[in-house]
């Protein structure tokens, strides 16, 4: 044994080989050494990890920033209890030496923080101070980035708090571990396993999370299952929570409105019947006994088939009210989500959430908050803003954007959604007046202490690289970004986040950034060019289906989305159409109601358009549909031929992977390309502009194709 030991040394010596190639496990978290004149420095100003505090937050951060600052720089600072020169001293005003310093800690609330070069005892050190041990625990994640960076740290002077309270992840995860719309492999939560073997996974992924002011996640899919709310699973659920709780991190739980049903025995769900308060009353009793900081519930009622208030005649808001009475004791939260549409309702599907919800404000308990998506259809490659966003002000709203990417090609397009995400976010709705964002509107509470907030669909399973592609990891960590700061560019967080992860070479950020940035157009122009939306094959909605008119519900048909004709294509949503425009603010319901006003990018959203109309290109709009979908498919190219480039400067590994992807996204692009030429060309009826190929196939082909096993479905 001992000689095969000694053997194996000598091996390693000789051959000293990493041990395993990068994968993408270690996300923007990625400490690698620095080079030498920055380890120079950084050094002055790490000499030493300070604490005059102990809590399981504080051990992390100590954990942290010894991890981050050993691989950056050699070796980690020593833990002290004196504060030497260039020293880190963190904590909070418990710390007699931070209490000392009298930091002006008032407004940066529960989760805010500082970071100061100060002096202490005459000599300098680097102060990093929340009025939480969790404050603390994001300006140290700051700091690390700061150093990522390659940003000076020897002047420090920042104050930062997120603007919004609730800053969650929601996971469509079923307890089977199937992901709905996940395709990075199956659920990270090992249920069967819970809550005896805790994955390592979960500390990282709590790491990950806090890391960019993420503070709350939702365990499993808002296709709820009941049996989440019984106590094994509620076991199971505690000993996640444990892990989260010293991130900062609180676990929510999607509610089955039907549950006192189906576990709890009952007849009924009426929202109004007093044995169905009682009985949710008892359950969020038992819940909290599991978990003392358990952040609420989330619920998708009478949408898609699943139970509500409405199955008894009752509202939304009298359903959402029950269930906020019930956590109310606890300081819990309701989640109420509007991404609804009746089946029984044959009007505009855009126009349902906000008929249903907009009369409805006002009447919600002080303890719920409504959850709307950030287009009123359905997380679309691009769609306009809400009309909900600034239509309840006496109602506390929240955003859910989705990070997966269901209608986006999936894991393997390369989309980076910071772009559109921003769009959403500064869109103007002039409620109540010009210059109110969507992000005003999230980030103003309704009332004093009512909650504001906003949600991703988690893109995350337990692929090697968590979020199913390199790329993907991006779109988590640009969710987290807007989340702590609405305000903030795609532009500036890609380049951070491709700095931390791909390293920090000027042209490589510039080359990466660039891709990233044209990314989103580039996915609208090769599926959904110029406002069409929901042209996705059935069920799963990989790969095209514009011609599907077959479906039980109307609107769920892309022929109801596009309504081609012989005489035009768009969804006329105009006051000659669905009026829905007439759900905006009126200065924005006559530029989307316009034709002269409503630009290119939500033309066929609002308007049903002549195949011949002249477009602001000059060209027809039959011509400009064309050249979009070749401009789509010509720009997966220019990334191909963008990222062959960064070869010599990439690990092999990773490079191979997102090559081989960008591969597949430009045969997916041509397909979603000659598909819909094919398809829209067989109702317009028009040649092809100048230049422009024809399909390789007809249409019968491309109708003929099927996918029965895509994920996620
Ligand atoms: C749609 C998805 C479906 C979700 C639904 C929702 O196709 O899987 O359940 O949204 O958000 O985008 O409830």
């Amino acid at each position: 044994m001992r000689l095969i030991a000694l053997l194996a040394f000598a091996i390693a010596l000789l051959f000293p080989v990493r041990v395993s190639a990068e994968d993408g496990y270690d996300l923007w978290l990625r400490y690698r050494a620095l080079e030498a004149g920055q380890q120079d420095r950084i050094r002055p100003h790490a000499t030493a990890l300070v604490s005059e505090e102990s809590d399981p937050t504080i051990d992390r951060i100590a954990a942290e920033l010894g991890t981050a600052l050993g691989a950056m720089l050699g070796a980690p600072p020593p833990a002290r209890r004196d504060a030497p020169a260039g020293a880190i001293v963190f904590g909070t005003p418990k710390s007699p030496r931070i209490a000392a310093l009298g930091l002006p800690l008032g407004k940066l609330g529960r989760e805010g923080y500082l970071i100061r070069s100060v002096a202490i005892d005459g000599k300098p050190v680097t102060v990093i101070a929340g009025n939480t041990s969790i404050g603390a625990l994001y300006g140290a994640f700051r700091f690390i980035r700061l150093i990522q960076l390659g940003e000076p740290i020897d002047r420090l002077d920042i104050a930062d708090r997120p603007r919004l309270d609730l800053r969650l992840l929601n996971h469509w995860d079923n307890l089977d571990r199937h992901v709905e719309r996940g395709y990075a492999g199956q659920s990270i939560w090992d249920w069967q396993k819970l809550p005896g073997f805790a994955d390592p996974r979960y500390t990282d992924y709590a790491r990950a999370n806090a890391s960019i002011g993420i503070n709350g996640t939702v365990l499993n899919n808002v296709n709820s299952n009941a049996d989440i709310l019984t106590e094994p699973f509620l076991k199971k659920v505690a000993k996640l929570a444990d892990i989260f709780r010293p991130y900062g991190i609180r676990v929510y739980l999607s509610a089955r409105f039907s549950a006192p049903i189906e576990i709890g025995g009952l007849k009924t769900a009426d929202p109004l019947d007093p044995e169905v308060a009682a009985w949710w009353k008892a359950k969020a009793d038992e819940i909290y006994r599991h978990v003392p900081d358990f952040g609420g519930f989330l619920v998708k009622a009478n949408s898609e088939g699943q139970p509500g208030p409405q199955d008894y005649g009752r509202s939304h808001a009298e359903g959402a009210n029950m269930l906020a009475a019930a956590v109310r004791p606890h300081g819990g939260v309701v989640m109420w989500r509007a991404f609804v549409y009746a089946n029984e309702n044959p009007d505009d599907r855009a126009k349902q959430a906000y008929s249903e919800f907009q009369p409805l404000d006002g009447t919600f308990a002080d303890n719920v908050i409504v959850q709307v998506k950030n287009g009123p259809i359905d997380f679309q490659p691009r769609e306009p803003f809400h009309p909900l966003f600034g239509a309840m002000p006496k109602t506390p709203l929240m955003m859910e954007f989705q990070i997966t990417k269901e209608y986006l090609g999936f894991a393997t397009h390369l989309v980076y959604l910071g772009g559109l995400w921003e769009e959403v976010l500064r869109a103007d709705t002039h409620r109540p007046r010009a210059g109110t964002t969507v992000a005003d509107v999230l980030d103003t509470p309704v009332r004093a202490g009512a909650p504001t907030g906003i949600a991703g669909v988690a893109n995350i399973g337990n692929d090697r690289n968590w979020s199913g592609s390199q790329f993907d990891q991006a779109n988590w960590y640009a969710f987290g970004r807007l989340a702590w700061n609405p305000d903030e560019s795609g532009h500036a967080i890609a380049a951070d986040w491709s700095r931390m992860t791909w390293g920090d070479d000027p042209a490589l950020t510039s080359a990466i950034t660039g891709m990233m940035l044209r990314s989103h157009q580039a996915v609208v122009d090769y599926m959904t060019p110029l406002g069409l939306n929901h042209l996705m094959a059935t069920g799963h909605h990989y790969g095209p289906g514009p011609w599907v008119d077959d479906l039980p519900r109307r609107d769920w048909n892309p022929t109801y989305f596009h309504d081609a004709d012989a005489a035009g294509i768009g969804f006329d949503r105009t006051r000659t159409g669905s009026n829905a425009v007439a759900q905006y603010a009126a200065p924005v319901a006559r530029r989307f109601g316009s034709l002269a006003t409503v630009g290119d990018d939500y033309l066929l959203w609002f308007h049903h358009v002549p195949w011949d109309h002249r477009m602001a290109s000059g060209r027809t709009l039959w011509d400009e549909l064309v050249v979009r979908y070749d401009r789509g498919v010509a720009e997966v190219a220019a990334m191909q031929q963008a990222w062959a480039a960064l070869a010599p400067k990439i690990d092999a590994r990773r490079h191979r992977e997102v090559s081989d992807f960008l591969a597949i996204q430009r045969e997916e692009a041509k397909w979603w390309r000659d598909a819909c030429i094919a398809y829209f060309g067989s109702i317009a009826k028009r040649p092809l502009p100048a230049g422009h190929a024809a399909p390789p196939h007809d249409l019968q082909y491309y109708k003929a194709i099927r996918h029965p096993y895509a994920p996620g479905n």
